[in-house]
C-alpha cells in the first residue's frame, strides 16, 4: 500500500455486500468512494513516475498535483461534462477524474507528437483537452481566470442567441463549431499565492456583477514557491477578503477531505445552474512534494511544519476512511493500488517510445490552416466606386463614419459578434435610452454609436475600466466560439492587457496545436499629432505587437482601407489587432463612399498610394498623409517622382509591394510616426539590406518620431513626431545622393 505504514496494521475483512450499501458520504456512493481513492492514487503514482523520468533525464520538467488530488477529484465527480474547465498545474486529479489518462498526460512529459495537449510544445502539467472542454492552459499564473469569465459569457450568450451558434461557411465560422448547454457552468482553479494577481480580482468582479455560473477554486496550499500565505493575503485568509463580493456562493473547506469537498462543489454548482451566481470554494490543501523539482522546500519550511501537513494527505486519508468504513479492506486496496500501477506502466512503456514531433513542424498553427485572410478570394471591388444610375457618387465618409457602419453591418451579418470596452455603449443605464431623455455616447470617438439601441445591450455593452479585462474575456469568448469585437480606449492604456495580448489571445491556438483559437478583434485608437495629445494619448508602439506570434496587426491609413481591413479582420479566423489612427478618424483626407456591406480587403496587400519612379517610401498609418504632401512637393519643386507604398496591414506585411517599388526605383525611405529605434522600420530596413542590397542605389534611410515621448506643447509636438517636412528633406537628401 502507498501510505502501509501509516495505516492500522490489522484491518477488518470487507463483507462482500460493502459496495452495495446504500451508505453515501455527501452524496457519493461506496463505489464512488472507491472510484475516487483509484484516481487519486493514479494521480500521484503519475506524479511519482514523473519525477523518477525526470531524474532518469527522459522528461525534462514536472510539477506535481500531489496533496491536491481529493478537492480535484470531488470536482471531477460532482461536475458535469457539459461544464467548461480552466484549470491550474495543480489539477492532474480532476483531468483524471474527467477522463484524461496516464498515458496522454505521460505523452506530454515526453513531448510526444501525439501528445494531445500540445503536440510537444507545452510543459506536463499544462492541462488542455478538448474533448473533454479542458480549455488549454498556460504557464503565467492567472491568465485563466478572467477567459473562464468569457467562457461562461459566451455560455450564456449561446443560451439566450441558439441561432448564433450555427455553422456558416465563407468565414471563421465555417471552422469554429459552437456546443453550449444551457446550464452549464465555468470551473476555474487557482493558487493562494495567484489570487494576489490583478486580473483574479478583476474575474470576481466581473463574475459578480454579471451574475455568472463560474466556480473559483482557490487550492490553498499555503505557499507559493517559498512565499508563505500570510504575505500574499492580507490577514493570511482569502476567504475573508472576497466575502464582501455580492451574489457569490461562499465555501472553505478542507481540500484534502474528498466528501467535504464533494459537498462544497454539489452546493456551488447546484447555484451556479439555478443562475444564482458564481461561488467561491477555498479548499485548503497540502503541498508535499516542494513547489515543483527545482525547488527545495526544505530550505524555508521546517521538518515540523513539513509533518503537519503531511498528516493530512489526503489519499492516505480516503485510504482509511476507506478501511474504517469497511469499503474496502487491506487487501482491496493492494489489488487496487496493483492495477494502477500496471496501466501506469504500461502507460510509461508506451509514452517512452512515443515518437516526437518532426522539427519542420514548428510554425503550423501559428494561425489558421484553414483560412488564410490574404488569399485573393477576399480581394473586392467598393460598390460606392461606382456612380448609381442618376449618375451621382454616394457622398464620402470619414473613417470614424465607415468603421461604424462596417461594424453595424457585419453585426446584422454575424450574431455571434458582441462589442464591448470602456464607453463603447450609448448608454448602460437602458431606461435614460428608452426614456429618450439621452441620446447616447457610443465611445469617446463615437465610433460605437448607436449599436447598443440597435442590437441590444447584450450585444454592446460597457466594461470595468480595466484592460485586461476586456482582452482575457474577450479570449474566452473567441475561445468558445463568439467573436468578440473589443476596444481598447487608447494605445496608451493597452498594457494593463498586455499579459493576455501576448502570452494568451495569440498563443492559444499554437500551444495547444491548433485543439483552441481565439479569433477575437481588438480595435484600438492610437497615434498622435493631436496638438496636445501629450504623452499618454499620443502613443504609437505597433513594433511590441507585430513582434508576437501569432497575432495580425492592420494599421489603415484611410475610411476605405479602414471598413475593407476590418471586415476582413472581423471574418478572420485569428485574432487581430486593429489599430486606428485618432487624428485619421475625421479626416478630410481619405474620405470614402459606403464602400458596400462586402467589402474586404486581404491582409498583407499594400496600396501604392502614389506611383513614381525616382524613390520610395515606404509607410502606413497618419505618415501616409504626410509622405504624399511631401512627395508632391518634391514632384513640384525637384522634378523627383516618388513612391508612396503604404502597407496597411503590419503582419503579415506585403514583401512583394516593397521589393517591386525598391526594384524599380533603387531608393528607399522606411518612414513611421512611432519612435525611431527598435521600431518597425529596422525590421524593413534589415530586410531590404538583406535582400535587395543589389537593386539599391543609396543607403536605405529611415524617418521616425525622436526617441521620446510626444509632449503637450504643441511646437514640442511638432518637433518629436515626423512632420512632411522632415519627409521632405530626407527625400531630397536621398535623391542627392
Ligand atoms: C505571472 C507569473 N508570475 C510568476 C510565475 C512563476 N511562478 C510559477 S508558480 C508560482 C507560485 C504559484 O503559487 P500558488 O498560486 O500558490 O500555486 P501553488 O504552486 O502553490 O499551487 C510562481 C511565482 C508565473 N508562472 N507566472
Ligand atoms: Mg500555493
Amino acid at each position: 500500500m502507498a501510505t502501509s505504514s501509516k495505516t492500522p496494521s490489522k484491518v477488518a475483512v470487507m463483507s462482500k455486500a460493502s459496495l452495495t450499501s446504500t451508505k453515501t458520504y455527501e452524496g457519493l456512493s461506496r463505489a464512488q468512494m472507491v472510484q475516487a481513492y483509484r484516481i487519486m492514487y493514479m494521480s500521484r503514482k503519475v506524479d511519482d513516475r514523473e519525477i523518477l523520468l525526470k531524474r532518469q533525464q527522459k522528461i525534462f520538467f514536472q510539477i506535481s498535483g500531489a496533496g491536491h488530488e481529493a478537492i480535484g477529484v470531488a470536482a471531477g465527480l460532482a461536475l458535469r461534462p457539459t461544464d467548461w474547465y480552466y484549470p491550474y498545474y495543480r489539477d492532474r486529479a480532476l483531468c483524471l477524474a474527467l477522463g484524461a489518462t496516464a498515458y496522454e498526460m505521460l505523452l506530454t512529459a515526453v513531448g510526444a507528437a501525439d501528445d494531445p495537449q500540445s503536440g510537444g510544445r507545452q510543459m506536463p502539467s499544462h492541462w488542455g483537452f478538448k474533448n473533454l472542454n479542458v480549455v488549454t492552459q498556460s504557464s503565467p499564473t492567472g491568465t485563466q481566470v478572467l477567459q473562464a469569465v468569457g467562457c461562461a459569457e459566451a455560455g450564456r450568450y449561446f443560451a439566450a442567441h441558439p441561432k448564433a451558434a450555427t455553422r456558416v461557411d465563407g468565414d471563421y465560422r465555417q471552422f469554429k463549431d459552437v456546443k453550449f448547454a444551457g446550464d452549464e457552468l465555468t470551473y476555474v482553479s487557482l493558487g493562494d499565492g495567484t489570487s494576489s494577481e490583478g486580473e483574479f480580482w478583476e474575474a470576481m468582479n466581473t463574475a459578480a456583477n454579471r451574475k455568472l455560473p463560474v466556480i473559483f477554486v482557490v487550492q490553498d496550499n499555503e505557499y507559493a514557491i517559498s512565499v508563505p500565505v500570510e504575505v500574499q493575503t492580507a490577514g493570511g485568509n482569502i476567504s475573508k477578503l472576497v466575502s464582501g463580493f455580492p451574489n457569490f456562493h461562499f465555501e472553505e473547506v478542507d481540500g484534502t477531505d474528498l466528501a467535504a469537498s464533494y459537498a462544497a462543489f454539489s452546493r456551488s454548482a447546484a447555484y451556479c445552474r439555478e443562475g444564482l451566481g458564481p461561488a467561491f470554494i477555498h479548499a485548503h490543501v497540502i503541498r508535499p512534494y516542494s513547489h515543483s523539482l527545482s525547488d527545495d522546500e526544505k530550505l524555508y519550511r521546517p521538518e515540523a511544519e513539513r509533518q503537519r501537513d503531511a498528516a493530512r494527505d489526503p489519499i492516505m486519508r480516503l485510504q482509511m476512511l476507506l478501511i474504517r468504513e469497511g469499503i474496502l479492506d487491506e487487501q482491496g486496496i493492494n489489488k487496487l493500488e496493483k492495477q494502477v500501477e500496471e496501466e501506469l506502466q504500461d502507460a510509461t512503456d508506451r509514452a517512452l517510445v512515443a515518437p516526437f514531433p518532426t522539427t519542420d513542424s514548428v510554425e503550423k498553427f501559428v494561425y489558421s490552416p484553414d483560412l488564410d485572410p490574404t488569399s485573393a478570394v477576399f480581394d473586392t471591388v467598393p460598390a460606392g466606386s461606382v456612380a448609381a444610375a442618376d449618375g451621382k457618387h454616394p457622398a464620402p465618409k470619414t473613417m470614424a463614419d465607415l468603421i461604424n457602419s462596417t461594424l453595424r453591418e457585419e453585426m446584422k451579418r454575424d450574431e455571434r459578434i458582441v462589442i464591448f470596452g470602456e464607453d463603447v455603449a450609448d448608454c448602460s443605464r437602458e431606461e435614460y435610452l428608452q426614456q429618450k431623455s439621452v441620446k447616447g455616447k457610443g465611445g469617446v470617438f463615437k465610433l460605437t454609436a448607436g449599436l447598443q439601441g440597435e442590437f441590444g445591450s447584450d450585444r454592446v455593452f460597457n466594461s470595468p475600466l480595466a484592460e485586461a479585462n476586456i482582452v482575457g474575456r474577450a479570449t474566452g469568448m473567441a475561445t468558445r466560439g463568439m467573436k468578440p469585437v473589443v476596444e481598447i480606449q487608447f494605445f496608451d492604456y493597452i498594457w494593463p492587457a498586455m499579459m493576455q495580448l501576448r502570452d494568451e489571445l495569440p498563443l492559444i491556438r499554437w500551444r495547444s496545436n491548433n485543439a483552441f483559437s481565439a479569433p477575437a478583434v481588438v480595435r484600438v485608437a492610437i497615434g498622435g499629432y493631436l496638438t496636445g495629445g501629450a504623452i499618454y494619448h499620443s502613443q504609437c508602439g505597433e513594433s511590441t505587437f507585430t513582434h508576437i506570434p501569432g497575432l495580425r496587426v492592420v494599421f489603415p491609413s484611410n475610411a476605405l482601407d479602414a471598413a475593407g481591413l476590418l471586415r476582413m479582420a472581423i471574418r478572420c479566423d485569428d485574432p487581430v489587432l486593429f489599430l486606428e489612427h485618432k487624428r485619421l478618424y475625421r479626416e478630410t483626407y481619405g474620405r470614402a463612399p459606403n464602400p458596400g456591406p462586402d467589402y474586404m480587403i486581404p491582409f498583407g496587400k499594400a496600396r501604392i498610394a502614389q506611383p513614381g519612379t525616382d524613390m520610395t517610401v515606404i509607410t502606413y498609418g497618419a505618415v501616409v498623409p504626410r509622405a504624399l504632401q511631401a512627395a508632391q512637393k518634391m514632384e513640384r519643386e525637384h522634378n523627383v517622382s516618388v513612391e508612396v507604398v503604404d502597407l496597411r496591414c503590419l503582419n503579415p506585411f506585403d514583401w512583394d509591394a516593397i521589393a517591386g517599388s525598391v526594384r524599380k526605383t533603387n531608393r528607399v525611405i522606411v518612414a513611421h510616426e512611432d519612435t525611431l529605434s527598435w521600431g518597425y522600420g529596422a525590421e524593413i530596413a534589415a530586410r531590404i539590406a538583406d535582400q535587395l542590397f543589389d537593386h539599391l542605389d543609396a543607403p536605405v534611410k529611415r524617418v521616425a518620431a525622436k526617441d521620446v515621448f510626444v509632449a503637450y506643447q504643441p511646437i514640442l509636438e511638432d518637433v518629436i513626431l515626423p512632420q512632411a517636412n522632415d519627409l521632405f528633406e530626407a527625400m531630397k537628401a536621398l535623391a542627392e545622393y
